[in-house]
């Protein structure tokens, strides 16, 4: 029902950001679009948006209380701004519906006003992703690629845009296309044979419909083995930086983000507060935390401070343990040493500059075949280096910008585990006493499962809640 309404209607929304800008776009899509943009636009020429031909760009002005047939020198008192009109009629658009843009100057007041006037003419205002949401409904996209669209929107570093502009060309539902279809026909065979049973296949019959299901599996699990990297490049890394007071964690932290972002002194307990921040090495999203070195809290707030940089190293992705090399292993070290020693680790002993004190040795023994490197924040010494074996902890030593295709959206990896589950049952079934109908089962599933990737099968509420995360214009 929803669905059906909200088609119907012409709806409207900014599509850029709010705020003072060169240039912002009030975007409209739907039957009354162009109908709509004849009412509040007067070109130059004295032409309405319903005679431009497609994919022209116009230049005029928007204006109040426009009166059929007035020219725009008896309108100056009415005009709001300035603006070139771009018509694109469906079913080429980005909806497939008629689209107009209207790129006006880019202050609040005139597109507020200009979003105003086309509301007054019927417009209705587009809820959050409606635009990408009527190009999936009206089948220009796949739900894999409006997807891409909100990652584009949210890619943290280029690495990811690059992932994300592969998946918006398709490359995904292509490939799931493709496993579709062999599937499916692998189904139909199934069916056939419980259908006709005289029609049941000999051994050699049984195990090319097996390979075909095994084949069909590799490439899901393919898929599979890349969320890994997928994730890292999409949401980032957790690392978080501890170690007692004064060993220069804040120090590195401002390193690491090429900004003075946490206060540095020599006063042990400078940072009480945890410190989060996003950064980028090496095209991977970081997030990196800053944490109070402190372990026998004065007060209060000290004590807070421990609970929170607890919290931070037991949710870390990797924490780097910093030491300091000008001095022999405390027992504050120790008992630092022993708290995160199952996690994982990366140990950089800070102040190599200074005379080398530190029992590497020691250090050794309790952190087995943990990565040691010798830095100094202060000189900005040995941080290539780390940098370098913070990628490769997380990326497997793969350093390499990842090529092809890569998963990276939860909601996907979800659905592709229920494929390969169910393909996985059904390989089985062929291995023990045959019972074709269970194996058409466990395919069928296998194809919602990719049906509900690509949104051939999905249920509204879940598109819904996709779409409601995108911003309100896209
Ligand atoms: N010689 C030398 N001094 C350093 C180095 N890194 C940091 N320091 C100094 O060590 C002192 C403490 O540095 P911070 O970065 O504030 O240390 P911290 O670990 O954040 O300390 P807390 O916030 O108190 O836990 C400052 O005076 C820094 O200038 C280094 O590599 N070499
Ligand atoms: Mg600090």
């Amino acid at each position: 029902m929803y669905q059906l309404k909200s088609l119907e209607d012409t709806i409207v929304a900014i599509a850029t950001a709010v705020g003072s800008g060169g240039i912002g776009i009030v975007r409209l899509s739907g039957r009354q679009a162009v109908g709509i943009a004849d009412q509040l636009f007067i070109s130059r020429k004295n032409k309405k948006p319903a005679e431009f031909a497609n994919y022209t760009a116009h230049y005029g002005w928007i204006v109040k209380n426009l009166r059929a047939g007035a020219d725009i020198s008896e309108l100056q008192e009415e005009i709001v701004d300035e603006v070139l009109l771009t018509v694109m009629r469906a079913p080429k658009s980005y909806t497939r519906e008629d689209v107009v843009e209207i790129s006006c100057h880019g202050g609040v007041v005139a597109l507020r006003t200009i979003l105003h006037l086309a509301l007054d003419c019927g417009a209705r205002l587009a809820e959050p992703g409606e635009f990408t949401k009527r190009a999936f409904l009206n089948g220009r996209i796949d739900l894999t690629q409006a997807e891409a669209v909100l990652d584009i929107i949210q890619s943290k570093t280029e690495t990811f845009l690059r992932v994300s502009t592969h998946q918006l060309k398709g490359e995904l539902f292509c490939e799931l296309e493709l496993i579709r279809e062999d599937l499916l026909n692998v189904y139909t065979e199934i069916e056939a044979i419980i259908n006709f049973p005289e029609d049941d296949l000999d051994t050699r019959g049984r195990e090319v419909l097996r390979e075909r299901l095994a084949a069909a599996k590799k490439r899901v699990d393919q898929l599979l083995h890349t969320a890994d990297q997928g994730k890292i490049l999409k949401d980032g890394i957790k690392i978080v930086l501890c170690g007692k007071p004064n060993v220069g964690k804040s120090s590195l932290l401002n390193v690491l983000l090429r900004q003075p972002r946490a206060i540095v002194s020599d006063i042990a307990g400078t940072t009480r507060d945890t410190i989060e921040e996003t950064a980028q090495i090496r095209g991977i999203p970081f997030q990196l935390v800053d944490t109070a070195g402190i372990l026998e809290p004065r007060d209060l707030i000290e004590e807070e401070a421990i609970k929170r940089s607890r919290l931070s190293i037991n949710s870390a992705d990797l924490v780097v343990l910093l030491l300091d090399g000008s001095h022999k292993i405390s027992q504050e070290d120790e008992q630092l040493i022993e708290r995160i020693r199952h996690q994982n680790v990366l140990v950089a002993v800070n102040k190599s500059d200074l005379p080398y004190k530190i029992e590497e040795d020691k250090i050794q023994k309790i952190l087995k075949h943990k990565p040691l490197l010798k830095i100094s924040a202060l000189h900005k010494a040995g941080i290539a280096e780390l940098e370098q074996a913070i990628v490769e902890h997380v990326w497997h030593g793969k350093i390499e910008a990842p090529t092809g295709l890569i998963v990276s959206n939860v909601r996907h990896i979800h659905s592709l585990k229920e494929c390969s589950k169910s393909l996985d049952k059904a390989l089985e079934i062929f291995s023990e006493e045959i019972s074709w109908e269970f194996i058409s089962e466990e395919t069928k599933s296998a194809v919602n499962a990719l049906d509900s990737v690509t949104g051939r099968n999905i249920d509204h509420d879940l598109l819904d809640k996709i779409f409601a995360q995108f911003c309100i214009g896209k």
